[in-house]
């Protein structure tokens, strides 16, 4: 399968995150990116489509403030990675704030994801690593991955979380319905809710999301992902929450895929987005599934069963030494 690259996503590198009441080195890291290079036969560079595929998705406000944020940190006296501390949980007032910290928190829900120096390069490389997938699909590729990092589907329209700064998969979504697939459907089948992508399109009946993860009652992110979640106004019925225990293994994991295929394909849509995390993976640090290396392929193999156009952007997966060979397994599944 065709994959796309940009090393312009390795200048991302944030230092550390709150875990657990302490800091700890920050999980996506470079060398998750340059774990699953090696492990891929050859990379197609990305190529430059702008800011307006993103701006279909993430408010103008959101993007300039992304942009900025690390060069108003340094401005405000301070050193290293930016990280909010405080949040408006009772009102957001985005046209009044000024200080970093009050912008910070405006444009975020959790203190895990750092702005770092490079971080909006690498996240804006990464949208344009997605959108180069997505032109090879729609020239007639059947499938194509984008080595996305850091990756998206925390990221809201308006902010970023669960190190996620731009919704790759979201932003696939939207382009490819500006070039004519006017019905996208997104499997999220990393560890973790996708809570953004789920927010982006919630009231949309156009984009139907479809999650397996672990459930939130046990697993970050807490707040999204729960199974009476399924969309609202025109998009109710357009999403599907398939919460599963920690521990799931393959037998437990392709019924509930099952399940998500089976809605896309009632949904009959134009173009898949597969928001792929090898965060299942049963050595992953920080989760909880039991997915082996060779499970990936089984996986992957139903997916591309189906028929659909697919583009494949990469999600989470921290187990940095075995992620490439997990990758690779999972995309040998679309052979
Ligand atoms: C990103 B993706 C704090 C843990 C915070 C954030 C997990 C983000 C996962 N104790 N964990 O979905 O792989
Ligand atoms: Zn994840």
């Amino acid at each position: 399968m065709i994959a796309t690259f940009s090393p312009r996503q390795l200048a991302h590198a944030p230092a550390r995150e709150m875990h657990n009441g302490g800091w700890t080195p920050h999980a996506e890291t470079v060398a998750r990116a340059e774990s699953i290079v090696a492990a891929l036969p050859g990379l197609t560079p990305a190529t430059d489509h702008g800011r307006a595929p993103l701006l279909a998705v993430h408010s103008a406000e959101y993007l300039d403030f992304l942009e900025v944020a690390h060069g108003l940190w340094r401005a405000a006296g301070r050193d290293g990675d930016a990280i909010p501390y405080v949040w408006p949980v009772v009102g957001r007032r985005p046209l009044t704030l000024q200080r970093i910290d009050a912008l910070l928190g405006r444009f975020s829900f959790d203190a895990a994801t750092p702005i770092a120096e490079g971080t909006w390069g690498a996240a804006y490389w990464g949208a344009q690593t997605a959108l180069t997938a997505l032109d090879r699909v729609l020239g007639g590729e059947r499938s194509a991955f984008a080595l996305c990092r850091p990756p998206g589907h925390h990221a809201g329209a308006d902010y970023f979380g669960g190190y996620c700064y731009l919704n790759n998969a979201a932003i696939v979504a939207r382009a490819a319905q500006r070039a004519g697939r006017g019905r996208v459907a997104i499997l999220d089948i990393d560890y973790h809710h996708g809570n953004g992508t789920q927010d982006i399109f919630w009231d949309d009946a156009s984009v139907f999301y479809a999650s397996l993860h672990a459930d939130p009652a046990t697993d970050y992110p807490f707040f999204w992902g729960h199974a009476d979640e399924v969309g609202g106004g025109a998009g109710r019925g357009a999403t599907l929450n398939l919460p599963l225990p920690q521990g799931t293994g393959l037998a437990e994991y392709l019924p509930a895929l099952d399940r998500a295929l089976a809605a896309i394909r009632d949904f009959a849509p134009d173009l898949l987005v597969v928001s792929f995390g090898a965060d299942t993976f049963e050595g992953d640090p920080i989760s909880g599934f039991a997915l082996a290396t060779a499970d990936f392929t089984p996986v992957a193999a139903r997916i591309a069963a189906a028929g659909w156009p697919a583009v494949v952007v990469m999600e989470g997966g921290y187990a940095t030494a075995a992620l490439g060979a997990n990758v690779a397994a999972f995309l040998r599944g679309f052979d």
